[in-house]
């Protein structure tokens, strides 16, 4: 498919901006061609500089829960920004997202808001260190918590999906500091805590991954680490950055019936804007800056824009929960698309392919996808107007936007590839 005006944006964007893009995963290395350039997004559709348009399961790798433009998100930022962009100051609308988060999510007592995903785990993970005055981390392999220097250790996501082991610039002193251990494997986690006990401040998780694709949680397992990380005296950190606000209104700690210590959030609480929190019990909380020793910072934090859009999401979720079923609805019909020898995973409104017999419980039999044949299934999509995730280490994300008939002809679009 020629895309000439992308294909020229992309070769002038490499001149000044490493690989033409600002994040690895949107560069298209895995899946190749030219990334359409995006000129702008209506409810379940983006459009592109070449004039197509494409059903889009991205959804900016997912703050886009009710698609592109939800009107009550336009209204917030058009009202907010008649008042100022940045104050660096403090405001009303950050405490009433930071009551609101936390009315969503009652294992967050108190909550810190910054800017990314990435500041919310770094910060968590610090503060993790600080309060238990202990160093180690667990993390599980293909889970990816954003680009901090110690958890770019065995990472999905963009890492998987350009093959990078371990990432370039990270000191052995940090990696070092991280133990990696298989996704939905309590013993390894027992077994890292039979080696290093008193050492370890902190298990963080993807409660369902979505970075080495769509991996539910086994039976048990966030149980287990629950009970592990209790036991020794170690923080749990549910990373719900992509899973929070998405899979439920209280996020998979709701599902899945887990008290975290901490939480880290992302993506959905800033509908669509740069919004990242971090945020648990309050004892915890009570160690950050400027009421603890914890120093953590960020002159955009709170910004009152990003946070006007975040607030306007988060309330019409809280007004319209009937949301989570029709997540649930549409992405149950795009996964019964698929044929023997492909295995779909799913967890709400979060949705991979794997190209493979299966089951994928974790990274390793991820990795033994075609991902060869993923390409081809994700070009044989674009070519019909359905924007996929260009890696097979990622999940798909569905909108409220999406109607049934949107759905209906993805489903019958992937038929179509796995009939051809
Ligand atoms: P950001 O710094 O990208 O806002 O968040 C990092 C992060 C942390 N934790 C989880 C569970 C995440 O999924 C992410 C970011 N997710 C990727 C998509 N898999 C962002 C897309 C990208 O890197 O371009």
């Amino acid at each position: 498919m020629r895309l000439p005006r992308s294909e020229a944006l992309i070769a002038r964007a490499q001149l000044s901006i490493p690989g033409g893009v600002n994040s690895p995963v949107r560069a298209f290395r895995a899946v190749g061609g030219a990334p359409p350039f995006i000129v702008r997004g209506k409810g379940p559709r983006i459009f592109d500089a070449d004039g197509r348009h494409y059903l889009d399961y991205v959804c900016s790798w997912g703050p886009l829960l009710l698609g592109h433009r939800p009107p009550e998100v336009v209204r917030a930022l058009e009202e907010a920004l008649a008042w100022g962009t940045s104050f660096g100051a403090p405001t009303e609308r950050e405490v009433e997202l930071a009551e609101a988060i936390c009315e969503c999510m009652p294992s967050v007592e108190m909550v810190r808001l910054v800017n990314s995903g990435t500041e919310a785990t770094m910060s968590a993970l610090r503060l993790a260190r600080g309060f238990t005055g202990r160093d180690l981390v667990v993390k599980f392999d293909g889970c990816y918590h954003g680009h901090v220097d110690s958890l770019l250790v065995r990472a999905g996501s963009g890492m998987a999906t350009l093959g990078i082991a371990d990432c370039a610039g990270v000191p052995t002193a940090f990696a070092d500091t991280t133990i990696a251990v298989p996704f939905n494997s309590a013993a390894a986690v027992e077994q890292a805590f039979q080696d290093y006990d008193d050492r370890i401040a902190a298990v963080i998780v993807e409660p369902v991954a979505g970075n080495m694709g769509c991996v539910p949680p086994a039976g048990g397992f966030l149980e287990a680490l629950r009970e592990i990380t209790r036991r020794h005296g170690a923080l749990l950190i549910f990373d719900e950055v992509m899973t929070g606000f998405r899979l439920a209104l209280g996020g998979a700690q709701q599902l899945y019936g887990i008290r975290p210590d901490l939480t880290t959030l992302g993506k959905v609480i800033g509908g669509g804007l740069p919004v990242g929190a971090y945020g648990g019990r309050a004892d915890i909380m009570s160690k950050v800056a400027p009421l603890g020793p914890v120093y953590q910072a960020g002159t955009l934090s709170g910004n009152p824009l990003a946070v006007s859009a975040g607030l306007a999401m988060l309330r019409y979720l809280k007004a319209h929960p009937e949301v989570y079923r029709q997540l649930d609805q549409s992405t149950a019909q795009l996964a019964a698309a698929a044929p023997e020898g492909v295995t779909v995973n799913r967890s709400g409104s979060m949705i991979t392919f794997f190209f493979c017999a299966g089951p994928v419980t974790d990274y390793a039999e991820a990795l033994t996808c075609d991902t060869r044949r993923f390409a081809a299934f994700f070009h044989w999509l674009l070519e019909r107007g359905i924007y996929w995730p260009a890696s097979q280490f990622e999940a798909a994300f569905v909108s409220a936007a999406h109607s049934e008939e949107d759905v209906a002809r993805t489903a019958a679009v992937i038929r179509e590839f796995f009939a051809a």
